[in-house]
């Protein structure tokens, strides 16, 4: 199980890269991305109040008499890019209640989805669809910012494939609605997402890899953490230009992760050999090899 993760994230990386940026925006401009998150955050909320889920047609519509504006019924994700603080606004239709739970994917994790791309042209306006696609994976770490975070909301469905198509039930269901700073910020997209324009997508949650590991070492990519701060991609243990999700020797002291696992569980995370430094696990103390 753990080469088919391994296999499917560094495949779904590769489509990734060039189909929806990544979400390392590196921001090495000097446009004022603190101002364009506050303008952004307006358009949002404005947006949002002019307009109603329509839940027979599944889209989304202006108000009018008698419906509820999104905005009534919007949740909120706060999230730090960049030092810059993004709010991420999601409505849930279904939140996904598949009879196998794998529990919601995390930041880290492989995702296979069906989705649908608008951009908000103004406060009353929204685009026709730039991208669509169904039943397609991608890993969380190596997407815009706004799909990251906002899948982990949601819960996969179940697979019902029989001889058919592919095809699954029970999955999370929603729309998530982007500033630009975590999507394509200030430089757009060659899919006509122009700079500093905010996004709408609608997103179906078929199906998650849960515990993705990317260098199928033993270690989730989730936990390979170290400083705990929620984002594996800023340990880089060994200092090698690696971060430790991708790198399968962590501590670089020659010897791979998957074999710094004394007891022989299968799960580096919990050998710990050095009495001089008790709280530390082999995997990631180049004195233990
Ligand atoms: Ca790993
Ligand atoms: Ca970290
Ligand atoms: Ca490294
Ligand atoms: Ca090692």
């Amino acid at each position: 199980m753990n080469k088919i993760k391994n296999i499917l994230a560094i495949t779904f990386a590769i489509i990734l890269i060039y189909s929806c940026g990544t979400s390392n925006n590196s921001f090495i401009d000097d446009f004022d991305h603190e101002a364009q998150a506050l303008i952004d955050n307006d358009t949002l909320v404005q947006f949002l109040k002019n307009h109603y889920y329509d839940l027979s047609s599944d889209s989304i519509k202006l108000v009018i008499s008698g419906k509820v504006a999104l905005y009534e019924e919007i949740q909120t994700m706060s999230i730090t890019e960049n030092e810059i603080n993004y709010t991420l606004y999601y409505y849930v239709k279904d939140a996904g209640t598949p009879n196998l739970d794998k529990g919601n994917p995390t930041v880290m994790d492989s995702v296979f989805v069906n989705y649908e791309g608008k951009r908000i042209v103004n406060t009353d306006s929204i685009s026709k669809p730039f991208e669509k696609n169904i039943n397609i994976w991608f890993t969380l770490d190596r997407v815009i910012g706004g799909w990251t975070h906002g899948f982990t909301n949601f819960k996969g469905g179940d697979n019902i494939t029989g001889n058919g198509p592919i095809t699954y039930e029970n999955g999370g269901k929603g729309v998530l609605f982007i500033p630009s700073g975590l999507a394509y910020a200030n430089s757009g997209s060659s899919s006509g997402i122009l700079p500093n324009q905010c996004l709408v997508f609608h997103i179906e949650l078929n199906d998650i890899v849960k515990d993705t590991d990317h260098d199928n070492d033993g270690v989730a990519s989730i936990f390979e953490d170290p400083d705990k701060n929620d984002n594996p991609k800023d340990d880089d243990t060994d200092q090698d230009g690696l971060p430790n999700y991708i790198d399968s020797d962590d501590d670089g002291d020659g010897t791979l992760t998957v074999y710094e696992d004394a007891n022989g569980d299968g799960n580096p995370m919990n050998d710990f050999n050095d009495p001089n430094n008790p709280s530390l696990p082999d995997y990631l103390n180049p004195v233990i090899k």
